[in-house]
């Protein structure tokens, strides 16, 4: 069977050689935040996606959230990341990296000198983090952050621009993705339930949004729309995320994307990872996609969460342009192909996905 998914498409600067995407997968084995040469490997592996998005990757020391997630703001960790992409390259995948700031979501062990976590507000995540104590990870409350100063934020804007810069320049990425998903810190902001700021980033949606666009408008800036996607999750719970009126900020946030000349959208549709569905909010993904293409946008659009092939493949006739898979890929290394010939997929074991080392990361089984 041949259907558009297996077919090669430009996105953006990039030519992709199909329309399957490897999600951004946080998979916790980078020690000391630097990418190493296992990660190599399982990127390597996973090459004839059409596109892979790094797993999420801090863009300053302050992004950190978690035990043993990469960084991009070191000279070892760029190192590590362009031995990555070089790897990927050779093996003819395209890769970007995902830009990601945890805001409130981290514990003050994991900021510099141990301070508070920052946020818009300062309000503490309803949501749990890991922390590596004495070899073994431990899930821990996070802690109470304090409030951004406004002053601040063009120190922040400035951050992602330089991750964004050195992405591509020094590590060689394809790109970069900016995280605006899943309760991190751009999404905090976009929220209500965690922006309850009074100056022009916080109240009406235009204020809550402005952090994501000036952020996204910065990296276009610095390396090119067309190099630069955003990830979206405009009902997710994780990590403690909720909004009152989700639909109409989050179609205001696309009608303002549309004008950056960006390479794709990409959006979670519901809880991430989770339910599709979200008891009590109702979304409606195609008057978000038709805000975004009626303000001139005209990025691909990702589709994301609990896809297979059938699934895929009616995305596509209904108008989406990508399609990204999370799990599916971190058990089968050679998704592409088994999807096109209508292989069984293996697997996936839950306990090795965040934290050790080649068991249950490079060691699941391609096809003879
Ligand atoms: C799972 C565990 C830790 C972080 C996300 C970066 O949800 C994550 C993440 C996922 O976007």
């Amino acid at each position: 069977m041949s259907t558009a998914l297996f077919d090669a498409t430009q996105v953006g600067q990039l030519r992709l050689a199909n329309r399957i995407v490897m999600a951004p997968l946080t998979r916790n084995r980078a020690p000391d935040a630097v990418p190493n040469a296992l990660m190599a490997v399982y990127y390597t592996q996973r090459a004839s996606a059409g596109l892979i998005i790094s797993e999420a990757t801090a863009i300053s020391h302050q992004g950190q959230g978690y035990a043993d997630v990469p960084g991009l703001y070191g000279t070892e960790q760029l190192d590590g990341w362009k031995r990555i992409t070089h790897a990927v390259h050779q093996a003819g995948g395209k890769m970007v990296v995902q830009l990601w700031h945890v805001g409130r979501v981290s514990h003050h062990s994991l900021q510099p000198l141990g301070q508070a976590p920052v946020a818009p507000s300062a309000l503490r995540a309803q949501a749990k983090t890991v922390l590596i104590r004495e070899g073994r990870a431990e899930f821990v409350e996070t802690s109470t952050p304090r409030a951004l100063l406004a002053e601040e934020l063009p120190a922040l804007v400035h951050s992602y621009q330089v991750a964004a810069r050195n992405a591509v320049e020094t590590a060689g990425f394809d790109g970069v993705e900016i995280h605006a998903a899943n309760g991190y810190l751009l999404d905090q902001f976009m929220k209500d339930g965690s922006n309850h700021r009074r100056d022009d980033y916080g109240g009406r949606i235009a204020h809550r949004c402005r952090l994501s666009l000036e952020v996204t408008r910065a990296v276009a800036d610095a390396i090119g729309g067309e190099r630069c996607g955003i990830r979206l999750a405009p009902v997710t719970t994780s990590n403690d995320a909720h909004d009152s009126d989700p639909q109409a900020l989050f179609n205001h946030l696309v009608q303002g994307l549309a004008t950056l000349n960006l390479a794709y959208v990409h959006v979670v549709e519901g809880v991430t990872g989770g339910a599709r569905e979200v008891p009590g909010q109702a979304f409606d993904y195609a008057e978000l996609k038709l805000h975004y293409r009626q303000a001139g946008g005209r990025g691909a659009w990702m589709v994301n969460n609990g896809y297979d092939l059938a699934m895929a493949e009616k995305a596509l006739a209904n108008g989406a342009d990508l399609v990204a898979f999370g799990r599916p890929f971190i058990a089968n290394p050679d998704l592409v192909r088994r999807l096109k010939e209508g292989a069984a997929l293996n697997p996936l074991d839950k306990a090795t996905i965040y934290g050790g080392a080649a068991p249950g990361y490079t060691d699941y089984p391609a096809l003879a």
